[in-house]
């Protein structure tokens, strides 16, 4: 046995996977169900690095050295299990087992607990960067013991991607922390595609610039605030023409938005914790929409606004726009660490939110300037900020925003352009700033009818007011 690292699975993410070890010097060893993939890989990168490829299951675990190492990298679900059920009997104390799909984070709690009876190492780990990342460096946040990092770490963070000399790869927490946090990051993900459509939809319906000129205008915000891997790609997608047609790539591509769920848990388990993740909420529902085809086809002729305002200055409307793009994005970014504090409470993982923020800078999909500021806020404040619209950095960048956000959702409320997300981020951000709520009618609302008690703001205790009778209060408690 002479390889330190498996993979098993060897699809487009595997393979990549595996070719990204074998190009760091680490002796690889190979497997897949299917032995054509094996095969395939080996005969077009074999040469690449030192690969073991191998026919079977107990031939490939014989492969490795011990403690052994293996990346599991097929469909997530019910075929991990698969693996797992044919790789566990063949492994010994001490060896550890790497989950690198998208798995659901309640099943890597189940695993992990399963596999630590039987004395192996199970480590949940979320791989973002698609393709070309697992190539050439993700952002690799395993959770699992902390033994089993200290043997892993430094392999994983030799094959993610780096920024400034850091690896984009931390030890996020124990069992499921790491693909809670993959998670929470596809939710963020979703959010920040759907800020950058708004701005798209703001920008062309509302200004009528060309999906030429709004190109210029998302490299250009690229190189200041906004600087991030989306906004480049919103760029190069713009610019884009269709070769057949002549038109605009955008103009050809049928306007209904796919997904695959990371997004739907992100808010399902928000929902479970009770975390307000409304911005992350409202992309996941936005992409709905777009989908109800028949709806939308019948919904045509609803009456919008009568006449829809005009944009005098172009220059100062995009910036409105870029203003309200950035606010709301920091929202969703508060929204979604908010939920990784309520998981880490919940689950009881000891998550540095700052070492999240620094590994989420290279090689996933939100990697973005702005994330240093992000680990700044965490790593420099004595407390925690209660939320991280409260980290100076972040309050100060949204006070700056202010007339320009609330202009843009004006505008396109009386315009009839959807803005949920930049509308919700908004009302978010209201909702906190806000001394009092409307929910103490709520509360008053909810006794009446239910009988479900309140709080009063002079006193403690629980309080009913008898409704239906002499509507005196009553203490009950
Ligand atoms: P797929 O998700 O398409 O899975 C294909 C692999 O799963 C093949 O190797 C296949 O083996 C294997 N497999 C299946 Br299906 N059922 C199996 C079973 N019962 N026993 C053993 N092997 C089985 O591959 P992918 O797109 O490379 O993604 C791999 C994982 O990485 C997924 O969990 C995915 O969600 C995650 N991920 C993907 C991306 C991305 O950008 N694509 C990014 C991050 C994470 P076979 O060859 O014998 O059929």
């Amino acid at each position: 046995a002479r390889a330190e690292i498996g993979v098993t699975g060897l699809a487009v993410m595997g393979s990549n996977l595996a070719r990204n070890f074998a190009s760091k010097g680490f002796v690889t060893a190979v497997h897949n169900r299917t032995q054509a993939r094996t095969d395939a890989l080996i005969a077009e990168h074999g040469g690449d690095g030192d690969f073991v490829p191998s026919t079977s299951a107990e031939e490939f675990v014989a492969s490795l050295v011990k403690p052994r190492r293996i990346v599991i990298m097929v469909k997530a679900g019910g075929p991990t299990d698969a693996v797992i059920d044919e790789l566990a009997p063949l492994l010994e104390d001490g060896d550890i087992l790497i989950d690198g799909g998208n798995a659901k984070f309640q099943d890597t709690r189940r695993r992990e607990a399963a596999l630590r009876e039987q004395g192996i190492h199970f480590v949940g780990c979320g791989i973002s960067g698609g393709e070309e990342g697992a190539l050439l460096g993700p952002s690799i946040m395993p959770g699992g013991s902390k033994e089993s990092y200290d043997s892993l770490g430094p392999m994983l963070e030799k094959i993610s991607a780096h920024v400034d000399g850091e690896p984009c790869c931390t030890h996020i927490g124990t069992d499921g922390a790491g693909h809670f946090v993959k998670m929470v990051h596809n939710g963020i993900e979703y959010a920040d595609m759907q800020l950058i459509a708004e701005a798209y939809d703001l920008l062309r319906r509302g200004a009528g610039l060309t999906p030429a000129e709004l190109a210029d205008v998302f490299a250009e915000w690229n190189r200041g605030d906004l600087d991030s891997f989306l906004i480049e790609i919103t760029a190069e997608v713009l610019k884009q023409v269709d070769a057949e047609t002549g038109q605009p790539f955008i103009d050809v591509v049928v306007d209904a938005a796919g997904m695959k769920g990371t997004g739907t848990w992100t808010v399902q388990n928000a929902l479970d914790l009770g975390v307000p993740v409304s911005g992350i909420a409202e992309a996941v529902f936005a992409r709905g929409l777009s989908s109800l085809a028949e709806q939308r086809a019948a919904s045509k002729d609803l009456p919008g606004p009568a006449a829809a305002g005009s944009v005098d200055d172009r220059d100062a409307f995009v910036e409105d726009v870029r203003l309200a793009l950035y606010a709301s994005k920091i929202v969703a970014y508060a929204q979604g660490l908010d939920e990784i504090i309520a998981g880490a409470e919940e689950f009881g993982w000891d998550i540095d939110l700052g070492a999240v923020a620094r590994i989420w800078r290279g090689g996933c999909i939100i990697r973005a300037k702005f994330l240093n500021r992000i680990t700044e806020a965490y790593d420099s404040a004595a407390q925690q900020p209660a939320s991280l619209l409260l980290a100076p950095y972040f309050t100060d960048a949204i006070a700056g925003t202010q007339d320009a956000w609330r202009r843009t959702v004006v505008f396109a409320a009386t315009n009839g352009i959807p803005a949920p997300g930049f509308s919700t981020a908004l009302a978010y951000y209201d909702g906190l700033r806000s001394e009092r709520l409307p929910a103490a009618l709520i509360q008053g609302q909810r006794d009446f009818f239910g009988a479900h008690t309140y709080r009063r703001v002079d006193r403690d205790g629980s309080f009913h007011t008898l409704w239906s009778g002499d509507r005196s209060e009553v203490a009950t408690d």
